[in-house]
């Protein structure tokens, strides 16, 4: 632990005064009496604490002999079982004379404490941002918003937590189209290539999307001619695309599917994909030619 001189020690009274950022809410899920305020030493007057349905605030504790130990105000919550991402805008200050790593605000997700802020952020310094917690599969474990001391003397430091809010999760995946599906023309063929997809895993997580299946359909003059898929219909029926004629042949891969088709350019061509992954579909439709 790092020896501070307590002679050099200046008492400041400075109040901090911050905007309150809109859509702060610790109501519904989050509500005020859903979180639970502690600290870990409670043998002298530790760490303030405050919070309203608009606002959160603790703290650090400043004594004037310091703490071997230090402390930590936290309020936690019990997440709920539904919420797959949580989001909240915080601001900092710190009026420590050294800097933030003596009065550090950090949160503690899944049992693990992660710094809120930088640690080297000066006296009369101050950070402010929006965090964003991946909380899917942490329903019933709970999140701590906690201000610390190190040594608990030459300052505090205030964490302000505003704009709370909860993000369910779906019950399925979802896929959706980025970019979508490209038709391209020779001499007597016809090339279609998918986009890009992404993913959401349980319609929260956002990934980039890689379809296991695609089913690729060709449509001349409005008549769909053909359906070719990149799995050779092994994981997914053909059922699940309009009807075809069968009157053009195709190969298809997960890249591209060809059609040799005699005289292309004849007809007003465009192609069509159903991509497949993980129990979630979409479809893109191509530019016409
Ligand atoms: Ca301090």
């Amino acid at each position: 632990m790092k020896i501070r001189n307590k002679a050099a020690a200046v008492l400041v009274a400075l109040m901090f005064v911050g905007q309150a950022p809109a859509n702060a809410d610790f109501t519904g899920d989050f509500a005020v009496p859903n979180w639970t305020y502690s600290e870990t030493d409670t043998s002298a007057s530790g760490p303030t604490n405050s919070l309203t349905s608009t606002l959160m605030s603790i703290t650090s504790a400043d004594w004037s002999t310091g703490a071997v130990a230090g402390t930590k105000g936290s309020y936690s919550i019990t997440i709920p079982w539904n919420i797959g991402l949580i989001t909240f805008d915080y601001e900092y200050t710190t009026i420590d004379r050294d800097n933030s790593s003596f009065d550090m605000a950090t949160y503690t997700l899944g049992g693990e404490e992660t710094n809120l802020v930088a640690s080297d952020i000066p006296k009369f310094g101050s950070e402010s941002g929006t965090k964003t917690l991946n909380t899917t599969g942490l329903g019933g474990t709970t999140l701590s918003i906690n201000q610390k001391c190190t040594d608990c003397i030459l300052g505090t430091a205030t964490v302000r937590i505003t704009g709370f809010r909860g993000t369910p999760f779906r019950e399925s995946n979802q896929l959706l189209v980025k970019s979508p599906a490209t038709l391209s023309m020779g001499a007597s063929s016809y090339t279609c290539k998918p986009g890009a997809f992404t993913f959401l895993n349980r319609g929260v997580t956002s990934e980039a999307g890689a379809p296991t299946s695609l089913i690729y359909s060709l449509i001349l003059d409005g008549v769909r001619v053909s359906a070719v898929s990149s799995d050779n219909f092994v994981t997914m029926g053909k059922y699940m695309v309009g009807a075809t004629t069968g009157s053009v042949t195709g190969t298809a891969s997960l890249e591209s599917a060809t059609w040799t088709v005699t005289g292309a350019g004849a007809k007003a061509a465009q192609c069509e994909i159903l991509a497949y992954q993980d129990h979630a579909t979409t479809s893109t439709t191509s530019n016409g030619l």
